[in-house]
């Protein structure tokens, strides 16, 4: 009787330790706001804002809300080269040259009140989101993400 007392609490103790580490992998959501004046006139000018400025590597959702009134504005993931650390930019057309960054994903044209979501799975390193509306990255609309091991 006692053994299988013992037994039953191994048993359970294996499927807590189970359960933990499912829960240590799950998904990282990092909320990210997209304002501009017209949301809000105290911003100057435009911005995208996150609620982490760092998450853990593996599987992260990126849930992004328009709050602008009148301006559509997206969500471009991009993996950072530490070797050439500044975006590519063409002045003409206002906006970062996306074939030539690491864009691993988007949430593209998001219309004034929308949201949106991505998820990614990311290794450690530096990531940068930036909305690529033209005009808008220079604007302030980008937002730094320190992915760790
Ligand atoms: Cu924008």
């Amino acid at each position: 009787m006692r053994t299988n007392v013992i037994f039953a609490s191994a048993v359970l103790l294996l499927s807590l330790a189970t359960f933990s580490s499912v829960t240590v992998a799950a998904t990282t959501v990092v909320n990210v706001l997209l304002e501009d004046s017209s949301s809000d006139t105290a911003i100057g000018n435009m911005r995208m804002s996150l609620d982490h400025a760092t998450v853990t590597a593996g599987r992260v959702t990126f849930r992004a809300k328009n709050q602008s009134k009148n301006l559509v504005h997206e969500v471009i993931v991009v993996r950072i080269d530490p070797k050439k650390p500044a975006l590519p930019y063409d002045e003409k057309k206002g906006e970062v040259i996306e074939k030539q960054i690491h864009h691993l994903g988007e949430i593209s044209d998001l219309k004034p009140g929308a949201s949106g979501a991505i998820t990614l799975s990311l290794k450690p390193g530096s990531y940068v989101l930036i909305c690529n509306q033209p005009g808008h990255y220079k604007a302030g609309m980008e937002a730094n993400l320190l992915v760790s091991r």
